[in-house]
């Protein structure tokens, strides 16, 4: 390496010290230095999207898929602002990101100056950690820093501001640091080994044991640790949205999803257990509803790579702080083999009581759900699954059969719409040889529809399903169960011409929808189906899987189908209402 380079060659620099060969992002004027040095870099793909916000989230398909950290570089001002959205997201679901903004030239910093916008001070709220670069001296250890805390601990988005003039300035005696400096950061992997023991104690002498299993899993790929436990104990497995695919989906330990949208076994047995094991999880309030009522027959050992998670939400009795592999490898030497046939027929039998269910068969319009579950036994068991937000992706998590972790792309945090397509996109890009299904509604895939031509231009393979119920469909079912069935604001055909109070009875309703995703698909070279008759779904499912590069089918289903089971919000996990009870 030359002894005097350029801030944007000390950029690509650390991009190759750092592994890093697909970055996301848009140009702007204090960002063009940068985007120079990456013309004739060949070993680093840029994937032009055709909005901030497409590639921030592209980014974390791509890191959530690859387990790799997704870059991301933007220029100033509104090519900044737009970030926000998909670092929020990122940050949520702990997901290692680098977004890099350009800046105004250190000099006019403060003085409004044109695209000026305080990045710093707008994401300190959402970011793991996040830095303004104010003299070229600092960039190098930076950008190490900056990768370094993204990657490590419980990992996270790590924003970069570079003003302009850095990015031409020149540093003199050059060197990527090997090594970081961070006192105050030390994450810490190894659980203590007498908290393990004791865990393990508690496990042997459970009656009734639950593992509550969720993101953490999947970031520290502890899948085969947790499978090991609970095979070996015969303790039953809940799964969080975010931990989905870290537990086979089909086997007999399996309870699936518990919280809000949850099934009534899952949710069941989180009040009956006597042990809590939580594993890289969050009691996020979704999936614990009321807190005073949550799981209170459990002794709960909570172990988690952030100390901050520990008794957030819930009393914990044995905390341990670590990284989910390390600790459940430990866990596993200390506990010893049990049966438990009480407690495991208990579960079983809420199993087969109160199943998953729609019934197609009495329909003549398509439900959901039986396109998702038709997915099973369609597409390669390695496929990568994408949501947007809404009631397909509760439905996506209920329906479709998940094996593998990073399996299932999804904005569980901050339930973002519009984080599907791009970062089906991203994922796709990360894993060439994969199938990529998009599962969006026809709200959530117009937030960032303009993605579609990111997806032909890669030519990736993403085959995007659009469940049309031409409405905001997860919060018409809110207004249904709640408020009345009053479908405010939340009905994508109404027009001008509708009456002010709708009766909800679709019969007056227009006949079109607008925009006609079948022409907007072509608009893109993009090949487009209409599924409207039930018999067609299977049939179509085969046909896109059956050729690689970007299809987009639009399913017309039935407009007002609800999810269930449910738990309305604040309410016990215990008062869950496995079926439309009107
Ligand atoms: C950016 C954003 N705006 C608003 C919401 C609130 N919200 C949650 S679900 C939902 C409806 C989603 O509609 P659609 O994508 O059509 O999916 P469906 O629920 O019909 O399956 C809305 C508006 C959100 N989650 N994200």
């Amino acid at each position: 390496m030359e002894k005097e380079i350029t801030g944007a060659k000390i950029v690509i620099d650390a991009f190759r010290n750092e592994g890093v060969d697909r970055i996301f992002g848009y140009p702007g004027g204090a960002v063009i230095p940068i985007f120079d040095e990456l013309y004739n870099a060949t070993d680093i793909k840029v994937i032009l999207t055709r909005h901030e916000q497409g590639a921030v989230h592209a980014a974390d398909g791509y890191a959530r898929s690859t387990g790799k950290v997704g870059v991301v570089i933007v220029t100033s001002g509104p090519g900044a602002t737009n970030t926000i959205t998909g670092i929020a997201t990122a940050k949520m679901d702990s997901v290692p990101l680098i977004v890099i903004s350009g800046q105004v030239k250190t000099g006019l910093i403060g003085s409004d100056s044109f695209q000026e916008t305080d990045m710093v001070g707008l994401t300190r709220p959402i970011t793991k950690h996040n830095y303004l670069v104010n003299h070229i001296e600092e960039l190098p250890h930076i950008l190490k820093e900056a990768f370094y805390i993204a990657r490590t601990g419980r990992p996270g988005p790590v924003a970069i501001d570079i003003p302009v003039d850095i990015s031409v300035a020149k540093l003199k005696d050059y060197k990527y640091p090997d090594s970081v400096n961070l006192p105050g950061y030390k994450p810490v992997y190894e659980g203590n080994v007498k908290q393990i023991k004791k865990a393990a104690d508690e496990i042997s002498k459970a009656e009734r044991p639950l593992l509550y299993i969720g993101g953490g899993i999947v970031m520290s790929n502890a899948h085969q640790e947790v499978r090991e436990l609970a095979k070996r104990t015969n303790i039953p497995v809940v799964s969080t949205l975010m931990g989905l695919g870290s537990f086979e989906s089909n086997h007999k330990l399996f309870l699936g999803m518990p919280g809000m949208h949850g099934t009534y076994a899952a949710n069941h047995a989180l009040m009956e257990c006597d042990l809590l094991i939580a594993v890289g999880v969050r009691f996020d309030d979704r999936v614990t509803g009321n807190l005073k009522t949550f799981a209170t027959k459990a002794t709960v050992i909570h172990i988690d790579i952030d100390p901050a998670e520990i008794g957030k939400n819930v009393k914990v009795h044995i905390p341990i702080v670590g990284d989910a592999k390390k600790v459940l490898t430990k866990l596993i030497e200390y506990v010893k083999p049990r049966q438990r046939s009480n407690w495991n027929d208990n579960v079983e039998a809420w199993k087969r009581e109160y199943p998953l269910k729609y019934n197609q068969k009495e329909k003549r319009e398509i439900l959901p759900q039986y396109v998702i579950d038709s997915l099973n036994g369609i597409v390669p068991e390695d496929t990568i699954i994408v949501t947007d937000v809404g009631q397909h992706q509760m439905w996506a998590a209920q329906y479709y059969k998940y094996k593998y972790p990073k399996t299932l792309l999804t904005s569980g945090g901050l339930g973002t719409m519009g984080y599907g397509l791009p970062a089906a996109i991203g994922a796709a890009i990360g894993n060439p040889d994969k199938t990529v299904i998009l599962i969006s509604g026809d709200g959530s895939i117009q937030m960032n529809i303009q993605e579609l031509a990111t997806a032909h231009l890669n030519c990736v393979n993403v085959k995007i399903l659009i469940m049309n119920n031409a409405y905001l469909g997860m919060v018409r079912q809110w207004q249904d169960l709640f408020w009345d069935r009053r479908y405010s604001s939340t009905c994508l055909k109404r027009n001008i011409n509708c009456p002010d109070v709708c009766d909800g009875s679709h019969k007056k309703c227009p006949e079109y929808y607008c925009p006609d995703f079948i022409k907007l698909a072509d608009s893109y070279y993009i090949k487009g189906y209409r599924v409207e008759n039930p018999d067609d779904v299977v049939p179509t499912l085969k046909e896109i899987v059956s050729f690689k590069g970007p299809a987009l089918v639009e399913f017309a289903v039935h407009r007002e189908e609800n999810v269930f089971p449910m738990v309305p919000a604040g309410k016990s996990l215990n008062e869950i209402l496995v079926d439309d009870w009107r």
